[in-house]
């Protein structure tokens, strides 16, 4: 059996991140609607963050921005002309399309795909399902570009399937990675896939804020991807989580290996869901589980910080995992109370490291939701298109560009302006370019 890794596929941070309060149901995007962004920053603040974990010694990959605006959903909305003279018009016929053709969400990349490693798949190839992301307007236009995007770095056929992604029906609502955890005892094994669903019907909406992610789509996805069903486990989001702000699961849980780190509200019957993993693992993994009382990080605070929203990583020539938590985990009393605790004895997790990604975290997207997980074998790794694989060097290269492209602040007024077409044209020639991928 060979070595498996799981490589983390960032989303570089595109040129026109703004705050435009697009995503109902997430608090830090309705909160700050409407401030000046810093695009310059936040694309620095990932890169940074790559480089971190290149340093830790793990693997690291990374996913382009979506050119901006959309011009196709514009012209699918009927409007004509020039991209300048478009957007223009947009502005006072719709308003809010004009915020949804320039998002820069495609930034999270753990909505981007749900990823099934080779070990887990019954043709052993990797199957990766764009998102289609139907719940969020701004963020439904983004799965068919990344299914291109995605075909361009997993193109070995012998190895991969990139799928279309499911139906944007209210039904088969899907957000990828970011409501899918997979356990396994080492990479290369056989895992335990956890759907996490918030709803199981079209039926009236039962929670606040809108759950979107839907059994259907994850039972699909699980057929798909040709998976064991015996290694499968489907498990609710609870109403209370997403009620809170919990728009996607990893906002209130993260896996690895064979370990789950989770708030005590974070399924609607957390006793079952552990035992059906429990089940599910016989014979592969005994399953770890740290479950956060809400006595001590109450789910407000575990929202608002994304402590759970952390990468947990398992670094080489270290036994306990790191905890890549944002900067916020240590600005707030409860958490950083609980994660001096956590370290302190001698747990699954040794470590503790916060990283600043303010800019994105104002949006609600903390560190997991900057990264797609993709395991893959030193074989598959070496089929993918090596462009996109990070070298300290490739960052440098990558922030250059940043520095000479992107803008140092941006307003939602002045998505008309026509310089930001031009400078945001620029910019994504520049990252393709760098990354080896045709645009
Ligand atoms: O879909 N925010 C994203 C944040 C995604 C976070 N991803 C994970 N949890 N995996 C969203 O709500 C805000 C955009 C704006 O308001 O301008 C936004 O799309």
């Amino acid at each position: 059996m060979s070595t498996a890794f799981e490589v983390n596929f960032d989303g570089m941070i595109g040129p026109s991140h703004n705050y435009s309060g697009l995503s109902l149901g997430n608090l830090a995007s309705a909160n700050n609607a409407g401030e000046v962004s810093r695009p310059r920053d936040a694309a620095l603040q990932g890169l940074e963050k790559m480089r971190l974990t290149l340093r830790m010694g793990l693997k690291q990959a990374v996913i382009p921005p979506l050119p901006r605006p959309c011009v196709r959903v514009l012209q699918q909305a009927g409007f004509t002309g020039s991209v300048e003279k478009q957007l223009d018009q947009v502005k006072s016929k719709s308003p809010d399309l004009l915020s949804i053709a320039w998002s820069a969400s495609s930034m999270w990349t753990a909505n981007a795909a749900t990823v099934s490693p080779s070990a887990d798949t019954k043709d052993s190839r990797v199957h990766l399902t764009a998102a289609n992301l139907s719940t969020m307007e701004h963020r439904a236009v983004e799965h068919e570009d990344t299914t291109q995007v995605l075909r361009k770095i997993f193109t070995n056929d012998d190895y991969f399937t990139v799928h279309d992604a499911l139906p944007s029906f209210p039904n088969y609502s899907d957000e990828g990675a970011a409501n899918h955890v997979r356990l396994c005892r080492s990479h290369e094994e056989q895992g335990v896939e956890v759907f996490v669903y918030g709803r199981d019907t079209n039926a009236v909406e039962q929670t606040k804020f809108p759950a979107r992610q839907s059994l259907l789509a994850s039972v699909s996805i699980a057929s798909t991807h040709e998976l064991n069903l015996a290694r499968t486990v489907y498990a609710r989001q609870s109403k209370q989580a997403i009620n809170a702000g919990a728009f996607h699961n990893d906002v209130v849980c993260v896996g690895n290996l064979d370990t789950l780190f989770f708030h005590e509200y974070a399924f609607e019957d957390t006793e079952a869901v552990i035992s059906r993993i429990r089940n599910a693992s016989e014979g592969l993994f005994d399953l770890k589980t740290i479950s956060v009382p809400d006595s001590e990080v109450p789910l407000e605070d575990a929202i608002s910080s994304y402590l759970f929203n952390s990468q947990l990583l398992q670094v080489p020539g270290r036994d306990a995992y790191v905890l890549l938590a944002p900067k916020e985990t240590q600005e707030t009393a409860s958490t950083k109370t609980y994660c001096e605790r956590l370290v302190s004895g001698d747990g699954p997790i040794g470590e503790v490291r916060f990283v600043d990604l303010r800019q994105s975290m104002k949006n609600g997207g903390g560190p997991a939701c900057l990264r797609l997980r993709v395991v893959l074998t030193e074989e598959e790794l070496s089929r993918i298109n090596s462009g996109v694989v990070l070298d300290e060097n490739k960052i440098d290269v990558l922030q250059e560009v940043v520095w000479n492209t992107y803008r140092e602040t941006l307003h939602p007024d002045e998505l008309t302006d026509p310089r930001l077409v031009s400078e945001c044209k620029t910019a994504n020639e520049e990252i393709y370019r760098v990354l080896n991928l045709d645009l």
